[in-house]
């Protein structure tokens, strides 16, 4: 790719708030928009360029506002529409786009869509939904199961039949099969684009073409008919990115969604190294021991399969991710060596890279011990439904602390001061109490913190096209300790060497890689001779006038 037909969110960094843990301005306990446009200048320091919002819509909140009960108005727990175009154009003063996440796979049960769809059969909005009858003997239409523990389907007694729901009950799906849904919702899109916003998030956009009664959930036949008749619709002639979320993606179908002739995408979210770590049975409430070479395999395949069409977006945490620095780091002893590690790691792949709210200060899983202390609707439910099936309480919260939502769900460590400094009154879910040591004051007072460490890598980025374009090469592909790669453009490269385990680890150094490498994220200059030693969780980097292409 040229850099003339380069995209403006090639080069930009994301970051992703989950506005209601970010801050709070009114002191209710629940972040909102007032408390982020009071961060922006935070953002700005950092560098960022795009910000994604989950969901700020009214909603009940059963799953946070990924249940979304009116696409047009803000939810009053967050602001007001005044507070948002606010926030977009105090942002854009700070070179930040706005990206707002668009749930159209399904919305809440309090829609007044899925209000009028339930009331009648003959309802104008009944075929806005998926509804089947009962089996002949009055049990579920099938045997699909909801992500969120359960059938898919929930009786409606009134009317006599079931409605589909691949998450809870009170997120009905939405019909895509329906023109008239789907013109409703680029009419709301185009609303929405017109207010600004630099473009959208997709939730589960692999799901909307489901055909239940074939099984099919994820990937119907329909799915790229719909994405591109939504690009044309109102994605079409506007400068703007968008990112779709697909835990059923594949290198071939990220392809399909973002290759440079299909008009539908910027890039998706895949989590194919996620869920290669979870349990065959108990998914990720069972999590398996970390695995560093398939880690390393499902990577490259993707920079590869992308290197010259489509694009990677390169993320390590999310707010249904626990977080990262816990998961693939080590979030005690060799806490801020790690998470630098991982930073440098996935920041100088190719792709946009997305930094998840607290990240960037190396915030850590959280210690709960008792079922009470989470909110999240996916681990109550499992909770129950686990335990049902035989797995004993301390095996489940042993696995929520490792792999539950609420990990990243916690507020933001601002400060040493009650609950953050995200709160002045009481926090919907608690503060990780590491928050005294682990927060955004200490880490600007550190020169060396990982904030800075941040810093750095995100202008990097800006200023040196080999992060952006550069080919990717794996090195040292079957070890199992170590990540290397080089990144190369024309005659420049960069190297990075990354010990993944907190001991001092020697490695063979590829002949091809020897020599000196020049300093890159102020670090020193590198000479590598046959053998190197990395310390715990070091990484080592460098710029060198060579050429690496395979
Ligand atoms: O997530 C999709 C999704 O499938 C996740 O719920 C995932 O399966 C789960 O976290 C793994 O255990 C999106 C949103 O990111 C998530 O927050 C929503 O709950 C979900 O869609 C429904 O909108
Ligand atoms: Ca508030």
């Amino acid at each position: 790719m040229t850099q003339t037909s380069r995209h403006w969110w090639q080069s930009a960094t994301v970051y992703q708030i989950y506005p209601r843990s970010f801050a709070d301005s009114n002191g209710d306990g629940i972040g909102d928009i007032p408390g982020i446009i009071g961060k922006l200048d935070y953002l700005r320091d950092l560098g960022i360029g795009v910000i994604w919002l989950s969901p700020i819509c009214a909603s009940p909140m059963r799953d946070n506002g990924y249940d979304i009960a009116d696409y047009q108005a803000i939810a009053p727990m967050f602001g007001t529409l005044e507070d948002f175009d606010r926030l977009v154009a105090e942002a854009k003063v700070r070179g930040i786009g706005i990206l707002l996440d668009l749930v159209v796979n399904h919305t809440s049960d309090q829609h007044r869509w899925f209000l009028d769809a339930r009331s009648s059969r003959d309802s104008r909005y009944r075929d806005y939904y998926v509804w089947r009858d009962p089996a002949p003997d009055g049990g579920l239409p099938n045997d699909i199961q909801s992500t969120f523990g359960g059938p898919a389907w929930t009786l409606d007694p009134a009317t006599g039949q079931y409605w589909f729901h691949q998450f809870a009950p009170e997120q009905p799906d939405l019909n895509w099969a329906n023109p008239e849904l789907r013109a409703d919702i680029y009419r709301m899109m185009n609303w929405w684009l017109e207010r600004g916003i630099a473009g959208f998030r997709m939730d589960v956009i692999n799901l909307i073409a489901k055909e239940p009664d074939r099984g099919i959930t994820a990937d119907g036949p329909k799915l790229h008919d719909y994405i591109q008749e939504m690009h044309r619709e109102t994605l079409a002639g506007r400068d703007v990115m968008t990112v779709g979320e697909s835990w059923s993606a594949t290198p071939a179908t990220a392809l399909l969604y973002s290759g440079r002739d299909r008009a539908e995408l910027s890039m998706v979210f895949q989590f194919e190294q996620v869920m290669q770590q979870w349990h065959e049975t108990w998914g990720k409430w069972q999590p398996k021991p970390f695995d560093l070479v398939a880690l390393k395999r499902v990577i490259g395949r993707w920079q590869t399969a992308l290197a010259d069409d489509g694009w990677n977006s390169l993320f390590w945490g999310n707010h249904d991710l626990p977080r990262a620095v816990s998961k693939y780091g080590d979030d005690k002893r060799y806490r801020v060596e790690s998470a630098k590690m991982l930073a440098t790691v996935l920041h100088l792949l190719k792709g946009t890279p997305y930094v998840y709210q607290g990240e960037e200060i190396g915030m850590t899983n959280v210690p709960f011990s008792s079922i009470e202390q989470y909110r999240d609707i996916e681990t109550l439910n499992m909770h129950r439904l686990h335990l049902e099936a035989g797995l004993p309480e301390t095996d489940f919260i042993t696995g929520a602390n490792e792999n539950g939502r609420d990990n990243s769900r916690t507020p933001m460590q601002w400060n040493d001061a009650a609950h953050a400094g995200f709160t002045a009154g009481t926090p919907w879910i608690e503060a990780n109490p590491n928050y005294e040591r682990i927060n955004v004051a200490a880490a600007k007072a550190d020169p060396e913190s990982i904030l800075t460490h941040y810093r750095r890598l995100i202008a990097l980025r800006r200023t040196l096209p080999l992060v952006i374009d550069g080919r990717y090469t794996p090195w040292l592909e079957a070890h199992p300790e170590v990540f290397a790669y080089t990144r190369t453009l024309d005659t420049q490269s960069l190297l990075v060497i990354a010990n993944f385990t907190a001991r001092d680890v020697t490695i063979d150094i590829p002949a091809a890689l020897r020599g000196d490498w020049q300093p890159l994220l102020d670090a020193a200059p590198a000479l590598l001779r046959e053998r190197a030693t990395l310390a715990p969780f070091e990484v080592i980097t460098g710029l060198a006038d060579r050429s690496f292409q395979f």
